[in-house]
Order: C-alpha cells, then sequence, then structure tokens
C-alpha cells in the first residue's frame, strides 16, 4: 500500500498483483509491453509464484490465460491492439464460454500508429465480443478497474476486456495502491462441460445467456462508479468523454465544467445516463480516443434531429491521437499550443543499428538478388522491417504478424521468381512455422530467410520462443535438413553468403536459410550488466 509514480501499464501490473493474480500471459507488443515486464520483475510476483514467462503468440497467450481462469485462478492477458487480431478466436469464443477464476485481457492500442500498421479501436471488439469494457482515464482508474475488476470478472462471469492507449499506458502518474489480496486456490468447475464445451448444441445455449447477460452488463454500467455525470449551467451543449478524453477535457476547464458532462470508462455505454445528457442538452460533442464508436452509436442511422460533433462531422480530426489541445479546439477554446514538439526534438527516420546483424543479412541478399530482376521480397514486423527504408530498400511488402511466408507462397504458386521471404525468429515462431508448413506440404519453391538475433529486439529484447532451436523446428517440420542454411551475418563472411544464398534460390523446393548473430543491443547490454 502507497502511492507510487506509475506508467500506466505498471500500475495495471502492481493492481493485478495486488488483486491476487496466478498468471499474466502475452506476447510482447507496444504501448502494451511493460505491463508483462513489470511483473516479471517483481519480487512479490517471484515470491508468488506468479506465472510470467512470454508466450509464443497472443492465442497461444490467451488460450493459457482461459485455461488458468478454468482452473479457478486469476489471470491476466496482455496484448498490443493488432495482436487481438491473432487471439480473435479464442477472443470471441471466451465471451461465449465465459469464465471461471476472474480473467482480464488488456488491449494497447496505438492510435497515430506510433509503432504500428493500424490504428484500430478494440472497443469494436469489446461490442464484437458483447462484453464488459473498462477504459480508464487516468493511472489511478488503471489502478482501480484492475485491482477490483477481477472480482467484476467472476461476478458476472465473462472476461473483462481493459483498454488503453498510448498515453495512457506510458505516462507516470500517482497512484495510490490497495492492499494485497490472496490469491485465489485451484478450483475447477464442478461441471465445466457446460459452458467449456462449444459444441453447437451447448454453444447455442451459451450465446442466449451471452444476450441474457447483455442486461445485466447495462445495469453494471449505469450503477458503475466510472461512469459519472457532472450538470452544469450551460445546457447549449453536453459533453461525452470516454477513457482517457476526460483526462484531456478537465486539462482544458481548469475551473469545472461549463457544460454538463458525462464521462464513460465502462462499458456498455450507459443508456439512461447518455438519454440524460441528451434530454437536457442541444447539440453533443464526444470526445474519445480512437474510433467514433459512442459518436457513431449516438448517431445512428435515422438519428434525426440530434445535433452530435465529433469526429464524423470534422470537429476533431478523423484518424490520429486525441490531444488536449485538439479538445480545446472542439470546444471552441484559444490554443496556443501547449504540446507542440519543441524545436531541440529533431525528426528522426528510425534506422537499423550500425553493427545488427540484419544489415548484414540485407547487404547480401541485395547483391545476389540484384542478378534477378524478377525478384520479390517479401517481409514482415520487427527490426527487419527497416530494410524496407534506404540504404537497402530491400523488402516489397510488410502486412502482419507471419505474413512473408505466407505472401511469398502465394507469389510463388501465381509464378514469381525468386519468391523470397524475410522474417525475424520471433515473429517466425508467433505465426510464421503454420505458413512453413504449407509451403513443405505442396513443396513450394520458396526460399525464407529466417533473420535470427536470438531475441525479440523491436520491442525491447524479450526472449524469443525458438531460440537455440530454430534448425530442429524447420527439419521437424519438414524442411529437408540439406536445405536448412545457417550463416554468420559479418562482412567477411559476404562471398560464402552469397554463394549459398545463389544455391538455395536456385533449388526448386523449400529452403531456410538463417544468418544468425546475436543482435547488438542486447550483445551491449549483456556486456554492460557482466562488467558491474
Ligand atoms: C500481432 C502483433 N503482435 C506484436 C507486435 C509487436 N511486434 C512487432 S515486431 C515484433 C517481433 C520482432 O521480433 P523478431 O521477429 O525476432 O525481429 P527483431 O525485431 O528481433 O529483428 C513484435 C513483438 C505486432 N506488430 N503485431
Amino acid at each position: 500500500m502507497g502511492k507510487h509514480l506509475f506508467l500506466g501499464d505498471e500500475a495495471i501490473a502492481q493492481a493485478a498483483i495486488d488483486a491476487g493474480l496466478s498468471g499474466v500471459y502475452a506476447y510482447p507488443g507496444t504501448p502494451s509491453t511493460e505491463v508483462t515486464e513489470y511483473i516479471q520483475n517483481s519480487p512479490v510476483a517471484r515470491e508468488r509464484k506468479i506465472h510470467c514467462n512470454w508466450s509464443a503468440n497472443e492465442k497461444t497467450a490467451m488460450e493459457a490465460a482461459l485455461g488458468m481462469s478454468y482452473a479457478g485462478k486469476r489471470s491476466l492477458c496482455c496484448m498490443k491492439h493488432v495482436g487481438l487480431n491473432v487471439a480473435a478466436d479464442c477472443f470471441m469464443n471466451a465471451a461465449m464460454s465465459g469464465i471461471n477464476g476472474g480473467m482480464i485481457i488488456l488491449t494497447a492500442d496505438d492510435p497515430s500508429m506510433h509503432s504500428s500498421q493500424n490504428e484500430q479501436d478494440n472497443r469494436m471488439y469489446g461490442n464484437f465480443a458483447m462484453i464488459p469494457m473498462l477504459e480508464p482515464s487516468s493511472q489511478q482508474e488503471a489502478y482501480d478497474m484492475v485491482y477490483h475488476g477481477f472480482e467484476l470478472s467472476e461476478k458476472l462471469g465473462y472476461p473483462i476486456l481493459l483498454r488503453v492507449t498510448t498515453r495512457m499506458a506510458h505516462s507516470r502518474a500517482g497512484v495510490e495502491t490497495q492492499p494485497m489480496k490472496e490469491q485465489l486456490p485451484m478450483h475447477c468447475p464442478e461441471d465445466g462441460r457446460q459452458c467449456f464445451i462449444l459444441l453447437p448444441a451447448l454453444a447455442r445455449q451459451r450465446y442466449k445467456k451471452l444476450i441474457a447477460a447483455q442486461e445485466i452488463f447495462m445495469q453494471e454500467s449505469e450503477n458503475s462508479p466510472y461512469n459519472v455525470y457532472f450538470d452544469g449551467p450551460d445546457k447549449s451543449l453536453g459533453i461525452i468523454t470516454t477513457g482517457i478524453a476526460y483526462n484531456y477535457l478537465s486539462e482544458n476547464c481548469p475551473n469545472g465544467f461549463k457544460h454538463p458532462v458525462l464521462k464513460i470508462t465502462q462499458y456498455p455505454v450507459p443508456q439512461e445516463k447518455l438519454e440524460r445528457l441528451v434530454d437536457a442538452c442541444d447539440e453533443i460533442l464526444v470526445l474519445e480516443e480512437g474510433y467514433p464508436v459512442v459518436e457513431q452509436q449516438l448517431k445512428g442511422l435515422l438519428s434525426k434531429g440530434l445535433k452530435v460533433h465529433g469526429r464524423l462531422d470534422g470537429t476533431l480530426q478523423r484518424d490520429g491521437e486525441l490531444t488536449p489541445d485538439a479538445v480545446g479546439v472542439a470546444l471552441g477554446l484559444e490554443i496556443t499550443e501547449y504540446y507542440a514538439k519543441p524545436e531541440v526534438v529533431e525528426q528522426r527516420p528510425p534506422a537499423l543499428c550500425q553493427g545488427c546483424g540484419h544489415r548484414d543479412m540485407y547487404q547480401a541478399l541485395n547483391e545476389v538478388l540484384a542478378e534477378y530482376p524478377t525478384a520479390k521480397v517479401f517481409g514482415d514486423i520487427g527490426c527487419y522491417t527497416l530494410g524496407a527504408l534506404p540504404p537497402f530498400r530491400a523488402i516489397d511488402s510488410c502486412i502482419d504478424m507471419g505474413a512473408s511466408i505466407t505472401m511469398a507462397k502465394g507469389a510463388s504458386d501465381a509464378g514469381v521468381f525468386p519468391a523470397v521471404s524475410v522474417i525475424g525468429d520471433s515473429t517466425f515462431t508467433h505465426s510464421g512455422m503454420t505458413g512453413l508448413l504449407d509451403c513443405v506440404n505442396e513443396n513450394t519453391n520458396i526460399t525464407i530467410v529466417i533473420s535470427d538475433n536470438e531475441t525479440t529486439a523491436m520491442t525491447g529484447g524479450q526472449d524469443s520462443a525458438g531460440t537455440g532451436r530454430l534448425e530442429s523446428i524447420c527439419a521437424g517440420i519438414g524442411v529437408d535438413p540439406a536445405h536448412i542454411r545457417v550463416m554468420i551475418p559479418l562482412k567477411k563472411n559476404y562471398e560464402e553468403m552469397k554463394a549459398i544464398i545463389r544455391e538455395e534460390i536456385e533449388y526448386k523446393g523449400v529452403s531456410v536459410l538463417i544468418p544468425r548473430r546475436e543482435c547488438i543491443q542486447t550483445l551491449t547490454r549483456k556486456k554492460k550488466a557482466n562488467k558491474k
């Protein structure tokens, strides 16, 4: 107990530990990574034997978290927003099965795409799965929501989706913590088959239950201490805030609110409170981070007469993060760009580190592919995506994790030669392995480069699930060991590397090249740690 200066992510992690967590399951992804890292570094978590190893991907993470919940213990599952696409099969069906021990699923969304391929708003997933959602407006609320959220999950019998965005995850504020609770003992459901076996006949019953539960979720939202109606004297406008937008509105109104404000941080959207605001005010301004989820709900297709302002009518920018300045402009205040970037912050394009093995891999690959004008290189997600930029300009695509192998396969099926895939070691075990099996099964003419730096570098150097086992994994999947070629990406080895690349491009079948050299960042960190 006490007051701490926590990142939003740290507040979530500490709250989970304090609430009697038994396991966190996650795959790294900005801005969610710090939650799991905090738990990994917590002496209390170690003492309490809280599971905290990284999972191979978000789907395996969520399934393991559901398994721990099945066994009656409290579990937390963390991912960045696009991770929920990977875990969506489990996510949608966990809403059907419900849970046993409390389960919180954290989605850390990244509007403005600071380090992501898109800016999807995962409140859409919460609505899609029809489960309750929490979206804190401050670090303290993030703590409180997680601390009490496991009980809410157990009371309702469903997982809770907790949504934060980059600024909430990565900014600090004072947080008051609560007493630490006991972990729950293992207690599997008496007859879990009724809910955890989603055979059609049983699943139909579960779906009816989920539909019936909507009313209960709504009542919870109406009575939630997180959803608050603040009255204000000037009813020409009513303001709805969701999540962190409440924080931004408060910053713009240091002397209190002139207009009535409805703060929503628990979903489903509390209908009675919403009606109260709409009935009381002439026009409505919706401030939300991400998609116009609530705004769209309000407008509907046939809601004539109600004037709603927000992202849909251009009052706020349709894409990108919400900012305190944007909120000020929407309120008609004079804004002096408090949050403009100071000039000393120079914009720099990202680049591969000097001394990075991916550089030497690309150099050799580019030199060989210059001999094959029809070559296409399908890239993937990780540090090596920077190979798209000068000086290498080495890849032709980057869509989602694992897509390099499968896209190269499809292109090879269409006649592209050479069809090359470049994938990192962590991305390969995240979602490349199944694509490799497709290639093996059809003996696709493909050259796959697994650029192995023995870590998950992009997100800060977390353990990579296949370190030390990539060759045996590929052989196990069925790649001919004669065409699994390991090399050390260093300048002095260029000629040998180029010869191997050439040979394997010419081989008509599945080849896997593994340039392996430890990430320069993790190596430097290890060396520093050894010196201490
Ligand atoms: C579905 C999904 N989950 C997580 C991420 C975040 N992320 C981007 S790249 C990456 C892994 C990179 O590791 P690796 O493939 O080994 O390449 P490296 O960065 O080490 O070169 C992760 C976790 C993401 N973009 N998408």
